[in-house]
């Protein structure tokens, strides 16, 4: 057993009140990851009493998502072991006003796969083998603790098949491995999910996101081999545009354009952050054997993986943040 996998397993056989969450605007990796560790706590640790905080729910049917107490602010007043998924750092999981999670003097585990390096509160264990998804991470880790005990039932077998794809993108991305693969025929033998079904859903956006996407494409600039895109924080108030369209415009132009404009190879695109004032979110882009963006991410106080990173960064208007992002960016062109 590794290390790391021990130290795990005696944190939770030391406590009772085992608090379990992911990081905010959770993906399908982050609420996968999460309802697998859950169900694995329950069954294999069944004297412990496990509760999972997030402030939204999945958007997608999951299993035991209506286990998931949805609440308006985290708190961990009360429990004894705090273990996180999908996230290396704290700041990525509470709202600094509002939440209240003691994460210094309960002990915490991060369960994640991003390559950032940060520097931890004293005692902290952290669980990262760079896997495809924090969902690998969490049943491989369970696998080297538990062995044979450890068995994929139906639901946990879905859930992975959820996470792996999501977050490889149908394994078409690097962090996709062998293991990744074979955990995924593993839960396809068990129950398979329709692969066609998920990807068509996952592509749907609603209709607020069209008056987002124009305003995000008249910003569009290009330099070199880098694209960007911005948007002002009175824009979005000007158009009325919310939250839900920012965000969907945001990740569809990240994920579908930004990358593909001929003659373009990775860029970044701004957001606004809508809940502190001068708060903005930094998303990079790029392809494998192009521009690395985690180096980057991380001058500017970010991180992630190699060809996708972000940051959240400060400033008072969107030409002061553009300033900022591209006076580094620009080093690297
Ligand atoms: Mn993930």
């Amino acid at each position: 057993m590794r290390a790391e996998s021990k130290k795990l397993h005696n944190l939770i056989s030391k406590s009772k009140k085992i608090l379990l969450l992911t990081h905010r605007g959770p993906d399908l990796d982050a609420f996968c990851s999460m309802l697998i560790l859950f169900r694995i706590l329950r069954k294999h640790y069944s004297k412990k009493e496990v509760v999972m905080q997030a402030k939204q729910l999945p958007n997608t049917n999951l299993h035991n998502m209506h286990d998931i107490s949805q609440v308006q602010q985290l708190n961990s007043t009360g429990f004894d072991l705090i273990i996180i998924t999908d996230a290396g750092d704290i700041d990525m999981c509470m709202e600094k006003n509002g939440d209240h999670i003691e994460y210094e003097s309960t002990p915490l585990v991060f369960i994640d796969h991003h390559k950032t390096e940060l520097i931890q509160p004293n005692g902290t264990l952290v669980i990262n083998n760079l896997a495809s998804s924090a969902t690998e991470e969490v049943y491989t880790t369970f696998k080297d603790i538990l062995g044979k005990k450890l068995s994929m039932d139906k639901e946990i077998a879905e859930l992975i098949q959820f996470g792996i794809v999501f977050d490889t993108e149908r394994f078409l991305y690097e962090n996709t491995t062998s293991n990744s693969m074979r955990l995924f025929a593993e839960a396809k033998d068990i129950s398979p999910i329709d692969l066609e079904e998920f990807t068509y859903k996952y592509a749907k956006f609603p209709i607020e996101a069209t008056p987002a996407i124009i305003e995000y494409l008249k910003s569009l600039k290009t330099e070199k081999d880098m694209a960007y895109m911005s948007i002002s924080k009175e824009k979005v108030k000007e158009l009325n545009l919310n939250r839900q369209g920012i965000n969907e415009a945001q990740s569809y132009l990240r994920d579908r354009y930004l990358r593909f404009i001929q003659g373009t190879h990775w860029g970044f695109i701004i957001r606004p952050d809508f809940e502190l004032e001068d708060g903005w979110y930094v998303s990079f882009r790029s392809i494998k054997g192009y521009q690395e963006v985690a180096p980057i991410a991380e001058e500017l106080g970010g991180g992630g993986h190699t060809y996708a990173a972000g940051l959240r960064i400060e400033g008072k208007t969107e030409a002061e943040v553009l300033e900022k992002v591209l006076t580094v960016v620009r080093k690297y062109l």
